[in-house]
């Protein structure tokens, strides 16, 4: 019966289309370990060692008899990141989609898993105007609409300066239009994070951002609790 057929995940269909959108200006897909190093996931990320993030209570610790170095489930992708910069040269466009861990209560808009979806465009002169219009672009395409893109000042460690990225739907009959709705984080690549991964910050810039793909398939369709995306009840994966 056509009804008990498979298909793919609303989440692997996002990924899959977020992948082409990105692809058409250029920008590759990358992927690396869910285990990742402390190195990886904090350190080479410019984040403090004494940094809240880092506590048991935020994220998932290996036991240390069970590994060669301090290892945790990833926090973010961005590791992946450090590792791609680290092994190619400028110029450098990647998006990174991939399962990302926080150690944290789950209610219908929190899950201690979920998918995040993080870019990253290094090359000479590449300065905040290239961010506002990647993401516009971006946004347009993925909610085929006319969108405004604003930044609010903000903070990550990783980058310098940090902004909170609010997109406004025009022109659309979505429950989502004409109000401003908070998308993702994004900024400049801080300098220490591109020396750390072997790039010369005085003659290179880059911007990243980093976004809930959970969030993105609330938005896009409407759904109440991220956490039916991952219960495996075919009677809700099969409305998509
Ligand atoms: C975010 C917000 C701001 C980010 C930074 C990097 C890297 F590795 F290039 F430094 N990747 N992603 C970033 C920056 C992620 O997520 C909310």
């Amino acid at each position: 019966m056509l009804e008990q057929k498979g298909h793919i995940h609303p989440i692997s269909q996002m990924i899959a289309e977020i992948n082409s959108i990105f692809a058409e200006v250029g920008f590759v897909f990358a992927e690396g370990p869910e285990a990742e190093s402390e190195h990886y996931n904090f350190d080479r990320l410019n984040v403090p060692k004494d940094h809240p993030s880092r506590d048991m209570q935020d994220t998932f610790w290996f036991k240390d008899s069970d590994v060669r170095e301090p290892t945790v489930l990833r926090t973010h992708t961005s590791p992946v990141q450090a590792r791609f910069m680290e092994s190619h040269k400028p110029p450098i466009r990647v998006i990174v989609p991939g399962k990302v861990f926080r150690n944290e209560a789950t209610d219908a808009t929190h899950e201690a898993q979920f998918y995040q979806l993080e870019g990253l465009y290094v090359d000479e002169g590449v300065n905040l105007g290239h961010l506002k219009g990647t993401i516009e672009y971006f946004f347009s395409k993925f909610f085929s609409g006319e969108v405004e893109v604003r930044f609010r000042p903000s903070f990550f460690p990783f980058v310098e300066p940090g902004v909170e990225v609010d997109m406004m739907l025009r022109n659309s009959d979505s429950v989502l239009a004409n109000k401003w709705i908070e998308v993702m984080g994004a900024g400049m690549v801080h300098p220490n994070v591109l020396r750390d991964s072997g790039i010369d910050p005085s003659k290179y810039s880059g911007f990243a951002f980093g976004m809930g793909i959970d969030r993105l398939a609330v938005m896009k369709y409407g759904i109440n609790d991220v956490r039916d995306l991952y219960t495996g009840d075919l009677r809700f994966v099969n409305q998509f």
